[in-house]
């Protein structure tokens, strides 16, 4: 478990994973990376599992460490062209922006995305990330990133495909972003691939 405090905007985040049973490394990562103008959040699962999905995703990793910021699109088509040589990965990202708060996110492959809203009166539902099939490093799709408000209290998940795609139902948000990642992995995850959840909460 991983977990931090960061912003702007300020958010609260935290990190489960495993590898595949067998394996000694995991082939999913993750980056939390922030600066003056907001905070970049990203999930990357490299294709198949062990140590050469473990080498694209760190690289995907890295590429996106030395990406802009402001641009999912562009920092997506950054890690395209520096991973071209490595298995490729499913990538989904998010950038949280500090002067409107504001998410705009995008996702290429099978890295599921969800902002679950704080306020609990209902009149804004959960919203799900758009996924475009692609292999970054490999095919890229065309690039439709989205935009949305977030308030405080709004939380962030990501998710990896050694996730069952019932985690979405079952995020409530009464706990701590570390409690959720960890009931996450322990009840949602499958024993045939890695796993990793990232959950980040805006905390105003
Ligand atoms: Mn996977």
């Amino acid at each position: 478990m991983k977990t931090g405090l960061t912003g702007p905007p300020a958010l609260e985040w935290a990190v489960a994973s495993g590898a595949l049973p067998g394996e000694t490394e995991s082939g999913d990562a993750y980056l939390v990376r922030s600066s003056a103008v907001g905070t970049l959040v990203a999930v990357v699962d490299g294709l198949g599992h062990g140590c050469e999905a473990a080498a694209a995703a760190r690289a995907a990793v890295r590429a996106l460490e030395a990406a802009t910021m402001q641009s999912v699109a562009d920092a997506i088509r950054h890690c395209h062209s520096t991973i071209a040589k490595t298995r490729g990965a499913a990538v989904s990202i998010v950038f949280f922006e500090a002067s409107d708060y504001t998410l705009t996110w995008l996702g290429v492959g099978n890295v599921q995305g969800v902002l679950v809203s704080g306020q609990r009166d209902g009149t804004r539902p959960r919203e799900h990330l758009f996924l475009r099939g692609g292999v970054v490093g490999f095919r890229l799709p065309s690039l439709r990133p989205s935009k949305l408000p977030v308030v405080p209290g709004d939380t962030l998940i990501l998710a990896t495909d050694g996730i069952d795609g019932d985690f979405v139902r079952d995020s409530p948000l009464d706990d701590p972003p570390a409690r959720i990642a960890e009931r996450i992995l322990a009840r949602h995850r499958k024993v045939t691939d890695d796993a990793l959840v990232l959950v980040a909460r805006h905390v105003g």
